[in-house]
């Protein structure tokens, strides 16, 4: 296709389409070639069909057959059909056809006043009514885009109503608007495509935390939106933490009215349900995660006023690290059975609340020996028990009595056998973890530097494992004063060890310094460089993506996501 970019009024370049490059061609206006071509537009419409992979983010399994024509559509033209009936369009489906429109219509800026007469309709095959969302779901699809005349038909195939919305998701990345010189604004869609598409692993997320910092609802919602834009799969939602205890816990109100930041600064078992009811609509999980024996403090402060002893210690303790940003200043009280009651009363609501969820994240990281060692409780209980000093060995076993003892009270209180999340810790070095956390039931989440073994020992022990890269995947570093910043390149080539164990990864968005405002520049479009890596696996690194991730970038914006950007225009404009 050819296209014409105007600046003011006039026509400054026209774009051709590279057929078998990732770029388009720019050369100088000649007025003649620009009243030539049908469309005037910008160089994203060029950006369509280019390449194998066209506009696409992040770029799907095999896509044969992108037309280099495009034919010009419009949001209230589009129109569904169920085929072969052995599935009725249900409320998800309904809810994806008004998103999809929707993600339409922001992409003309609100203002789609171009009209067209081509009729679009998508034909939606799939074959499994299940809408369960888990480790398991089945997100492959096929999506075919054929044109007639004014007539075109979009099919789509997939096992179930998550990949179907994949590929909506696909589909809306095949548009893209432009506008007249009277700055009237259309949409063109790529008139023929045939893709089929999967991802290479099953757990693509993006850690949020909302202790450090508060995180509005509607905030955790524009994530989703990012997340699904961008075809992530789980929402880690780091729910507490040494600072702050935003849930409020029906039964144990305890926890946030002594541990939110304020009666405003809570979710409700109403927010978390619609969290997890707007992700599940977007094929997003909810990975719950009350971290536990360390990162806790605020909230348990209740248990000495009301008689059941103290619940954790040396909470508010002056900092150990810097600012008091890292632990302890707050551990659990592994030695007092009520912290299990309030942690099996925590569990039980939260898996209640994520109804379908096969996973629980119980955190486990950044255990303090020294907060331990300081209680005067703790160290009697462990000189009765014949342990007269706190060896690692001694602090370990203290610790795992913890672990085995909140695991054998999710058992009881949830009935539920989800597989259990816990950081990579002392715990789980390669020479004790196989003492501890019996494999079938634990996943790992690492959060070593690329460089470390510990993700390939823990797969030769036969452990699965979500990765954390803290070199590339760290979204909160560069922002503490000791750390690095980690580009979009750095997270693209980022990769995963090769073994069937590892589940996927996370970028992880540490709240210490963010919170709604700036969340969205920290996250995007970072956390989709990631989302790449994690769904395609590519051969090839950040170079060759840069202009379809420009292009991914522009769409976040389009959707009302603050995204920081990925280069200067210029760089666009000049090599395509
Ligand atoms: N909070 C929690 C954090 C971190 C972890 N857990 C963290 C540690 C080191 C760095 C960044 C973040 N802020 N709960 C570790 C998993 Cl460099």
């Amino acid at each position: 296709n050819v296209v014409a970019e105007f600046k003011g009024d006039t026509v400054h370049w026209i774009w051709t389409c590279n057929l078998n490059e990732e770029r388009c061609e720019k050369s100088a206006a000649s007025p003649v070639g620009a009243e030539g071509s049908s469309v005037y537009t910008s160089p994203t419409v060029c950006r369509l069909t280019c390449g194998k992979y066209g506009a696409l983010w992040p770029q799907p399994t095999i896509a044969t057959a992108l037309t280099h024509q495009l034919v010009e559509v419009h949001p209230d033209n589009f129109f569904f059909e169920l085929e072969y009936q052995q599935v009725d369009f249900n409320d998800f489906l309904e809810a994806n056809k008004k998103i999809f429109i929707q993600n339409l219509r922001k992409e003309c800026g609100g203002d789609c006043s171009l009209q067209t007469n081509t009729k679009v309709t998508i034909y939606i095959t799939i074959t499994n009514p299940d809408l369960t969302l888990n480790l398991y779901t089945n997100e492959s699809y096929t999506l075919e885009i054929l044109t007639r005349a004014d007539f075109v038909s979009v099919k789509i195939y997939a096992d179930n109503a998550f990949g179907a919305r994949h590929a909506l998701e696909t589909l809306s990345q095949l548009v893209a608007s432009y506008s007249t010189p009277e700055r009237r604004v259309g949409l063109v869609m790529v008139a023929g495509a045939r893709i089929h598409d999967k991802p290479v692993y099953v757990h693509r997320g993006l850690l949020l935390d909302s202790a450090r910092n508060f995180v509005s609802l509607s905030s955790i919602k524009r994530q989703i939106d990012g997340m699904a834009a961008s075809k992530m799969n789980v929402l880690h939602w780091h729910l507490t933490d040494t600072q702050s205890f935003p849930f409020e816990s029906r039964s144990v109100p305890q926890m946030a009215r002594y541990g939110a930041y304020s009666s405003d600064m809570t979710y409700s078992v109403e927010d978390v349900e619609e969290v997890v009811g707007y992700g599940k609509v977007r094929g997003v999980r909810v990975l719950l995660e009350v971290d536990a024996p360390a990162h806790a403090g605020s909230g348990w402060q209740w248990g000495v006023q009301e008689g059941l002893g103290k619940l954790a210690v040396c909470v508010d303790k002056q900092p150990w690290r810097k600012f008091c940003i890292q632990p302890p200043c707050g551990q659990l009280n592994p030695i007092n059975p009520n912290v299990y009651v309030v942690l099996g009363n925590l569990y039980s609501e939260l898996m209640q609340i994520s109804k379908e969820s096969d996973m629980f994240h119980m955190g486990g990281d950044e255990v303090f020996i020294p907060c331990w060692n300081s209680s005067l409780e703790i160290r009697d209980y462990l000189i009765a028990q014949g342990k007269s000093q706190l060896l690692t060995e001694d602090f370990l076993d203290l610790w795992s009595h913890f672990q085995k003892t909140v695991l054998k009270t999710f058992d009881e209180r949830t009935g539920r056998d989800a597989s259990i999340v816990l950081w990579s810790s002392k715990l789980t070095t390669p020479d004790v973890i196989t003492k501890y956390l019996p494999k079938d039931r634990y996943i790992i989440q690492t959060w070593v530097p690329a460089s470390d073994t510990l993700p390939s020992d823990l797969l030769n022990l036969g452990y699965r494992l979500i990765i954390s890269t803290k070199d590339a995947w760290y979204l909160d570093h560069g922002f503490w004063g000791n750390t690095r910043y980690h580009d979009w390149r750095t997270a693209y080539d980022n990769l995963l060890p090769n073994d069937r164990g590892v589940l996927g990864g996370e970028a992880c968005m540490w709240g210490e310094y963010v919170d709604g405002g700036g969340l969205d520049l920290k996250i995007w479009p970072r956390a989709a460089a990631a989302a790449e890596r994690l769904w395609s696996n590519p051969t090839s690194n950040a170079g060759k993506a840069e202009i379809r991730f420009y292009r991914h970038r522009e769409r976040l914006i389009a959707r009302g996501i603050k995204a920081d950007a990925v280069s200067p225009r210029w760089c666009y404009q000049n090599e395509g």
